[in-house]
């Protein structure tokens, strides 16, 4: 169908609905605007302007099916978005670097699980998350298992085409996250990883914003596995997409080894042989401590590193926040350029989720009224200007 009429199909479809939403919002909208002007920072540059719309809320039961074409929103302006900025990435030694060959950190959010949490991923949602939250990049969490990839691989593949495409119309970053977890083993989901992430490659080679994380949490398995698995899965992507940065898991759920006992000298020994990849490292401020910030220290000086998942809570994604120490990692991370994407941006009932549960979808997902603590505090964090360098 062609475009416009697919956008005028849709809008006779969804009027009734929207119409709704529209009342739904207004009856909830705070008393006052969220942002009051308290948060407005003087060194923020380049704003992301275009005010966000009235949410459109979808419904609730599972996954929508993938729109197809540009979704309505007015795209932010051109020059002030992260990739506007710094364009296609490449790695640069130990570093991310932009279109300049600059090193920059990216900062910004993963979903939690697409079967579960897609009704808090919409036009509005995003909207907050680019344009509020000022984030730069969004990773999309697409589970294998676990009512996800394998119960539908053609539904879950349409999904993430049309989150990376909601993500790009924004000027975000987008991490196509494979979400292995369990089995641990990721040999044990290549077949299916080539073929989700060729036609993933193949769809998205041409967008300067996306980069590929081709297994979230090896556990249970050695790295000399794990790494067999990433040059299988490596050559299947640069066959279709020859030029994006690539993201690797590491040993014991991504934590460089250390949950085994074991830490980054094995990777540093027998490193993946491919170029323009970075290692994961994932850590959960309440469960790991100096161990592993120590590890993530050492690591970041001797090769490259993303830390695509963290929480500022325990491992489960769940209980109390541990600031300190999540503000160490943090600091640590801003001094060595170290980019990360916080777990997660859902209204899950978990401490580690950003909203209370009941946001999504309608919202309200600007400002801070519907933030838990962990959503607040790390809000914050990722709206703190970038600075990137362009020359
Ligand atoms: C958790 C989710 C929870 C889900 C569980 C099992 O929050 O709803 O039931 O996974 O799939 C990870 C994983 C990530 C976990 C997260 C918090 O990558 O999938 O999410 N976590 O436990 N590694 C360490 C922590």
């Amino acid at each position: 169908m062609p475009r416009v009429s697919l956008q005028r199909w849709m809008l006779g479809a969804l009027g009734a609905v929207v119409l709704a939403g529209i009342a739904l919002t207004w009856t909830l909208l705070p008393t006052a605007p969220p942002e009051a002007g308290a948060r407005a920072q003087a060194e923020d540059v380049a704003p992301r302007a275009t005010p966000v719309r009235a949410p459109a809320p979808r419904p609730t039961d599972g996954p929508p099916s993938p729109t197809k074409g540009a979704p309505p929103a007015p795209p932010p302006p051109r020059g002030a978005t992260p990739v506007a900025i710094n364009g296609r990435l490449r790695v640069c030694g130990t570093r991310l670097c932009n279109q300049a060959g600059k090193p920059i950190q990216l900062r910004g959010m993963s979903t939690h699980g697409i079967q579960w949490y897609s009704q808090c991923l919409n036009e509005s949602s995003l909207d907050a998350l680019a344009m509020d939250w000022k984030a730069d990049v969004l990773r999309i969490s697409m589970y294998i298992q676990e009512d996800g990839y394998e119960t539908n691989p053609r539904r879950f593949t349409d999904l993430v085409h049309n989150y990376v495409e909601m993500a790009t119309v924004r000027g975000l970053y987008a991490i196509v996250d494979w979400h292995m977890l369990s089995p641990g083993d990721p040999n044990q989901n290549l077949a299916r990883a080539k073929t989700f992430f060729s036609e993933i490659a193949s769809r998205h080679a041409g967008k300067a914003n996306i980069l590929y994380e081709v297994a979230n949490e090896p556990n249970g398995v050695s790295w000399s596995r794990t790494r067999s698995y990433h040059e299988e899965i490596i050559p299947a992507i640069r066959a279709k997409d020859s030029k994006a940065v690539i993201l690797l898991g590491t040993r014991a759920w991504s934590s460089l080894g250390v949950s085994d006992g074991a830490d980054e000298s094995e990777i540093i020994k027998n490193p993946v042989k491919a170029t323009n990849i970075m290692y994961t490292f994932h850590f959960y401020a309440a469960s790991h401590g100096t161990e592993y910030l120590d590890a993530l220290s050492r690591a970041a000086d001797r090769i490259p590193i993303f830390v695509t998942e963290f929480g500022t809570q325990s491992y489960t994604g769940d209980g109390g926040n541990n600031f300190g120490m999540s503000q160490r990692f943090l600091d640590l991370m801003a001094s060595k350029q170290i980019s990360w994407t916080n777990w997660n941006y859902s209204d899950d009932e978990r401490s580690g989720a950003v909203f209370e549960t009941g946001t999504c979808p309608g919202g309200s997902f600007g400002g801070t009224s519907r933030l838990k603590p962990a959503g607040d505090w790390i809000r914050d964090r990722i709206r703190t200007a970038d600075n990137f360098p362009t020359n």
